[in-house]
């Protein structure tokens, strides 16, 4: 007997199958990802070599999904693919429901109260978080209710959800309009994660997650990000300390050389701060400054 994996293809393309039907070995490292299969067995006749039994009962599986390497965005229109769902606590999960609120579609992503507290987690694709391309996280959410209102923490977790990263914001408690969050996420550049929405209220009533979006505030270039107004930085050219005043604790530090690589990271979480550039070549470089989930990139030479 050998196992075989059929690919699952839609009826137009059933035509086809003889061709996908082939045999591939144990394991799903080798499958396309995001994809259906179906295990089915053939015993073949040991006389004539013929094809004797094919297995009726086939199970289905699902090989993991790629890791994204770009920007992405899902609506909850058509696909929740590589999406996972964690039901914990009560009964009710995340799940589609039918969305009736101006800018959120036919559908968004909610949960529904249970009388018993919520441990759910709705938990995004993996992706690697890249400047210039994937290190901004936006979504809309919105309540069903204010006197009721669903809370909700936003986390980021590393690929395989063993460890927790950071909780972005806890406690997001949108309108009933449905509002914009964006978060920075270049912390993470050079990472593989996922961002969880996660839920723990008790009998309230709904909260409905859409527009999910993972790109960049910026394209290639400089002095970018000019969200960021109230921050200063000194001497300029620097030759070994580089001070960092800000009006609100720094989330996160990175600089840059001039081929786009990060060569110093920190996250120094107070108002005033200093990089030592002292170990890095003359030249120039790139620093990114983040606070308040928002982010300027000023140029710095180094003597
Ligand atoms: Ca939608
Ligand atoms: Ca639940």
């Amino acid at each position: 007997m050998k196992i075989f994996l059929k690919k699952t293809v839609s009826f137009s393309a059933l035509l086809m199958s003889a061709i996908v039907f082939s045999q591939i070995g144990f394991g799903t490292e080798i499958l396309e990802p995001t994809s259906a299969f179906d295990v089915i067995s053939i015993t073949k006749d040991s006389y004539s070599s013929k094809v004797k039994t094919i297995s009726s009962d086939a199970f289905r599986l699902t090989s993991d999904c790629a890791v994204i390497q770009d920007s992405w965005a899902n609506d909850f229109e058509t696909n929740t693919d590589c999406w996972t769902v964690i039901n914990g606590g009560d009964a009710n999960g995340w799940k589609s429901y039918p969305n009736s609120e101006p800018g959120g579609g036919a559908t968004s992503y909610g949960i529904q109260y249970g009388a018993s507290a919520h441990d759910d987690y709705l938990i995004s694709p993996v992706f690697t978080v890249t400047d210039f391309v994937s290190n901004r996280l936006t979504f809309d959410a919105r309540n069903s209710s204010t006197s009721t209102a669903e809370i909700i923490d936003i986390q980021v977790w590393n690929s395989d959800m063993s460890l927790l990263l950071e909780t972005l914001a806890a406690g997001v408690t949108p309108g009933t309009a449905f509002q914009t969050y964006v978060y920075d996420l270049s912390a993470f550049e050079g990472q593989d994660i996922c961002f969880a929405f996660y839920i723990a209220t008790t009998n309230q009533y709904y909260i409905f997650i859409d527009n999910v979006v993972v790109d960049s505030a910026t394209s290639l270039g400089i002095d970018e990000g000019n969200l960021l107004s109230d921050f200063s930085f000194s001497p300029n050219p620097v030759n070994a300390l580089l001070l960092i005043k800000a009006q609100a604790p720094i989330q996160s530090i990175i600089v840059y050389n001039m081929l786009g690589q990060p060569v110093v990271r920190l996250r120094p979480n107070t108002v005033n701060t200093k990089i030592d550039m002292s170990g890095l070549q003359v030249g120039t470089y790139f620093v990114k400054v983040s606070v308040n989930n928002t982010y300027k990139k000023v140029r710095v030479i180094k003597l």
